[in-house]
């Protein structure tokens, strides 16, 4: 039996945070702040495990609906991810990127967030992936004007292949998710990577995103690996 198949892309909804604060009577602010720590451990051992991508799901579309003060609170964490783990992430040699809108971002954020992508963009290493005021469906409908403006301008063709389709994408250069894993208990996608997931293993984990461990999430890339994905079609 073919085992042992590569797991290139992973993507993460990183819930519970807020929750698993309230349980032991803190702020859910503080559940955030230990899920920056979090953000780091998970990534430098998807990085040592040879993973290609990381994507992870920071900020969704939806999220501005929170109270004010929470979301100010949320805009803050990158800059906090970044003094603390840049030097880190520069020797590990880690690229960071996003996927998502500028727009409704401040700009001190916005700021913080092109410079990091901007110095890491001479390393080699894994992808971590940011999903930053991102929107799955609202991603396609972007791949769909741009590919509507080709036709305009530049006389693309009408015809239009899946994997042609891909490249307007902002997830367009990564390879489609490999594995979902989703913290704390729902059993939704969120408007999550909703093409990128069409043959996705999906991982749904109780453990609220703070408690979720690096051998945790080493053992979810191990069971993957042992999985069988036949694609819709029957095994070999
Ligand atoms: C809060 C759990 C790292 C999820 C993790 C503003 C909820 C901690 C970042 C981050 C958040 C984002 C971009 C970047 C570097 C770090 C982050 C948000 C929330 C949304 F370039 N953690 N983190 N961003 N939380």
């Amino acid at each position: 039996m073919e085992k042992n198949q590569s797991c290139r892309h992973v993507a993460i909804i990183m819930d519970g945070n807020g929750r698993w604060a309230k349980k032991q009577n803190r702020e859910r602010t503080f559940g955030h702040t230990i899920g920056v720590e979090n953000v780091r451990n998970i990534a430098i051992r998807a990085n040592d495990l040879g993973i290609e991508v990381l994507t992870l799901y920071a900020f969704s579309t939806e999220n501005w609906k929170r109270p004010l003060e929470e979301v100010n609170f949320l805009m803050k964490l990158p800059e906090i991810f970044f003094k603390k783990f840049m030097k880190e992430l520069m020797e590990k040699n880690i690229r960071i990127r996003m996927i998502g809108e500028w727009e409704h971002v401040p700009q001190d954020t916005r700021d913080i967030l092109e410079r990091a992508i901007r110095e890491t963009s001479v390393n080699t290493g894994m992808i971590l992936n940011f999903a930053f005021n991102y929107g799955g469906k609202r991603e396609i409908v972007l791949a769909a004007q741009k590919y509507a403006q080709d036709v305009r301008d530049n006389g693309r063709a009408l015809e239009l292949t899946e994997d042609e389709f891909t490249t307007y994408l902002m997830s367009g250069e990564y390879p489609p998710v490999d594995l979902m894993i989703r913290t704390s208990g729902e059993q939704r996608i969120s408007n999550f990577l909703l093409w990128e997931m069409a043959y996705a293993e999906m991982m749904f984990l109780d453990v609220a995103w703070p408690e979720f461990t690096t051998d945790e999430f080493e053992a979810c890339i191990r069971d993957f690996m042992q999985r069988d994905r036949r694609y819709g079609g029957v095994k070999a």
